[in-house]
């Protein structure tokens, strides 16, 4: 499907999806927020699809919400239902990302501002270029983080640094958010695309049911206490053992040879 605001590129078992705003350096307008959300959808329930790579067009990776919106409501002096705005755009695309039951890399290739850092939290890797920058520009707008950020930030860098960043709103550039664990690698620009693309490619060959639930897991298991997370894993390696990916790999070690998991 061609879309306005967003490309989607396939290789193979690797989908692409590259932010397409870039004059505003990818900010979320309601079109590419609709965008997202319809791609999306469609990789999750696509079998052939075993890993997924978010990145942006042009030097911005994500600049957050659209506040090029909110202009003429302002001018008019009204004041837009934020909180619904939310509900309807934000809140369900995190969670198409977060609950991707396959392994979605983020490919940071410029500045994440706002919920464009949220964006790159919900993802399960971040792999920035020596180009990229950071900002919870939330406070700087008089507005909280949104877009999960309170919960996944905290949860990838720990409370001390999370509120800091929060509260000053600063930008850190990317050896500083490798040094806090914000980003997992940090890649020359020119070698950003092909660095990302072939980490997922390498996880779209691994077994892709197991990686679905071991994330499912890890979100589960975040809120439990250690004899529910026990059994949680117990039912989820009952899933696991009934794939034919966990099959193909005890044979293929039995038999001394390299695994081909069918990804089911
Ligand atoms: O409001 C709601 O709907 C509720 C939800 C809120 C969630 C949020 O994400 S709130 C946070 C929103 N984002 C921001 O506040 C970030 C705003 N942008 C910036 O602070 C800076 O642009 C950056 C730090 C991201 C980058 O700075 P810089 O100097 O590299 O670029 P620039 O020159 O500021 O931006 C380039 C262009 O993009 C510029 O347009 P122009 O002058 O070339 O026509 C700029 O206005 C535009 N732009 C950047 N960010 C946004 C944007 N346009 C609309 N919305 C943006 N978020």
């Amino acid at each position: 499907m061609a879309y306005e605001q967003l490309i989607v590129d396939r290789d193979g078992p690797v989908a692409t999806l590259r932010m397409n705003n870039p004059n505003v350096l990818n900010a979320l307008s309601r079109t590419l927020t609709a965008e997202l959300m319809d791609a999306l959808s469609g990789l999750a329930s696509d079998a052939a699809v075993r890993a997924v790579v978010l990145t942006g067009e042009g030097r911005g990776f994500c600049a957050g919400a659209d506040l090029g919106a909110l202009e003429a409501p302002y001018r008019r002096g009204e004041r837009p239902d934020l909180g619904g705005f939310l509900r309807d755009g934000y809140n369900r695309l995190i969670p198409l990302l977060t609950d991707m039951p396959k392994p979605v890399v983020a490919a940071i290739n410029g500045v994440a501002a706002g919920a464009g850092v949220s964006l790159a939290l919900a993802c399960d890797f971040r792999v920035a270029s020596e180009a990229s920058s950071f900002s919870l520009a939330f406070v700087k707008i008089g507005l909280i983080p949104d877009s999960g950020a309170t919960v996944l930030l905290p949860r990838t860098i720990g409370s001390a640094r999370s509120l800091q960043l929060a509260l000053t709103g600063d930008r850190i550039d990317a050896a500083e958010a490798l040094r806090i664990g914000l980003v997992t690698m940090v890649v020359p620009s020119d070698a950003l695309a092909s660095e990302a693309t072939s980490l997922a490619t390498r996880l779209a060959a691994l077994p892709t049911a197991a990686m679905g639930m071991t994330k499912r897991l890890f979100r589960e298991t975040a809120t439990m206490d250690l004899r529910g997370a026990l059994e949680r894993e117990a039912s989820a390696q009952a899933e696991a053992g009934a794939t034919e990916d966990h099959l193909e790999g005890v044979l293929a070690f039995l038999e001394k040879r390299p695994p081909t998991f069918p990804g089911r």
